[in-house]
């Protein structure tokens, strides 16, 4: 075991302990006696230093032309190339993730830099003829201030790249508050980003507990935005602190995501994109399959290769290369997941395989969850309406492409959704008629790519996509110009009509 990390919040651009001294620690999760790290356990005291930091910096950083701004973030995608395989070992033992799901992690935050970067060229506004003679109109993009970014665990470094890296770009100066769980992370990019020679109080660290820190920078009167990726339950609360202090709020919540595999479907493409989307990340994402929507003429052949190839899926920890499943974050998140399989079984799901903490060997280090298929699942249990977060797969049976729309639409979320079949026809009603924010035809629910919009409708989210150029929209705001070259008083509406 190697010693473990020091993590330190970073204000102003200084490598700071919590003012009152406290601190925290994370630990392996698929080994809890390691620890990997201590961090502080901030308190507003330190939020309010961080916020007066960005607040200043914010000063001359929206004057820095945002072509300049984004070779910043050019540099930091070139120093998580050269530190990616470091990072990737850092994800894979604090948060769990397999090895190869780590690097991807990384590669989704270089990914990012490089579309970020590029959008420092553009951040096009538009150019409109006025209604009057003599006068030019437009519209420009306008930095927001101070925004706080509240990050989950389960991507500690693309997540929190996906929101800081545009934000800096459109001239704002940021605050991360990063997971509890993955600190170590954090500060790895942070110290990336430093590194990167972004000066003082432009990208901000504070370290500590949601209901402290996360508290704290949402209610905070100088903190322009907050962009937020977590469970419903906590950005509700986000949302309504941010609704009462008008702030600009960006939620990104929980998922209930199906895919849906038809009669006329590639049963082995299907079943690669079933064991990828339901498991992969032991279906700690928020774009997991938790349900499999399953036409009757092929659900027993269809189950049956599902129960076998999850029968083989090699639970480890993520280090060791034939892991396929990792473990779960942490002890209160595996007790969440053992006790949805209770309320499965009370329900009167049935077991097909799985459904148990997982001991054997070593596993009983760590926090592991068998991979579970829950079969004879009705759409209005609760282990088809509620994200469970976990290895955990409910398959529910229907009759007709109809009722696979249905319902998988009948529940509260609406963020990512796939369909497998070869016609046509269906693919493109699916594409209508789907209530998801992002739709696969014939691929897995998970797999985002960072140029694309990400985000969900209904309770998923409140009307933002993160990434792509929509990004933007979270991170700017309008401003609409008029310059009247005409030398006189026009009256728009009034002059130009008889
Ligand atoms: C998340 O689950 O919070 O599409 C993000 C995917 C990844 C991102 C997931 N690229 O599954």
């Amino acid at each position: 075991m190697d010693t473990p990390l020091t993590c330190r919040n970073y204000i102003d651009g200084k490598w700071l302990t919590a003012v009152a001294g406290a601190t925290l620690e994370s630990r392996n999760p698929a080994n809890k006696r390691e620890v990997i790290a201590t961090f502080p356990r901030s308190a507003a005291t330190d939020v309010d230093a961080a916020v007066v930091a960005a607040r200043q910096a914010y000063q001359s950083w929206r004057l820095v032309p945002a072509p300049a701004r984004a070779e910043y973030i050019f540099k930091v995608g070139e120093l998580l190339s050269k530190y990616k395989e470091e990072l990737a070992q850092l994800i894979c033992r604090e948060m769990g993730k397999p090895l190869a799901e780590a690097r991807g992690d990384v590669q989704e935050g270089i990914d990012c830099a490089f579309y970020s970067a590029a959008e420092g060229r553009r951040l096009f506004g538009q150019t409109t003829p006025s209604e009057m003679p003599n006068k030019f109109a437009m519209t420009v993009r306008m930095p927001i201030g101070v925004c706080a970014l509240i990050t989950p665990w389960n991507f500690p470094v693309a997540i929190p790249c996906w929101k800081a890296m545009p934000a800096l770009v459109c001239g704002n100066t940021v605050i991360l508050k990063p997971a509890e769980d993955t600190p170590a992370c954090a500060t790895k990019l942070v110290e990336i980003f430093a590194e990167a020679g972004l000066p003082p109080g432009v990208i901000n660290l504070v370290h500590g507990v949601g209901e402290e820190v996360g508290k704290a920078l949402v209610a905070h009167p100088d903190v322009d935005l907050v962009s937020f990726t977590g469970s419903s339950e906590t950005g509700a609360e986000v949302g309504s602190i941010c609704g009462r202090t008008h702030k600009r709020v960006c939620l990104e919540m929980g998922g209930k995501n199906a895919q849906i595999v038809m009669e006329d479907a590639d049963l082995e493409l299907a079943l690669d994109g079933a064991l990828w989307g339901a498991f992969g990340t032991a279906g700690q994402r928020c774009t997991a399959t938790s349900r499999l929507i399953l036409h009757r003429d092929i659900k027993e052949k269809f189950t049956t290769m599902l129960k076998e190839r999850t029968s083989k899926l090699r639970l480890g920890t993520g280090s060791d290369p034939n892991t396929e499943v990792g473990p779960i974050i942490n002890e209160r998140q595996l007790q969440r997941v053992s006790q949805y399989l209770d309320i499965a079984r009370a329900e009167g799901a049935k077991v097909l395989i799985g459904g148990e903490i997982a001991t054997e060997g070593e596993l009983k280090n760590g926090y592991f969850f068998q991979p579970t298929i829950l079969d004879e699942v009705t759409p209005q249990m609760r282990v088809a309406q509620e994200e469970i977060f976990g290895p955990v797969v409910a398959l529910i049976e229907v009759n007709s492409f109809e009722e696979a729309i249905s319902i998988l639409n009948n529940t509260k979320y609406g963020l990512s959704s796939s369909i497998y079949t070869r016609d046509i026809n269906r693919a493109f009603t699916a594409m209508r008629d789907i209530e998801a924010g992002i739709t696969y035809i014939n691929g897995p629910t998970i797999g985002a790519e960072v140029h694309l919009p990400f985000g969900g409708v209904k309770q998923t989210g409140n009307g933002h996509r993160e990434a792509g150029t929509t990004a933007l929209d979270i991170f700017t705001e309008w401003k609409t110009v008029y310059v009247d070259f005409s030398g006189s008083l026009q009256r728009a509406q009034i002059d130009n009509r008889e």
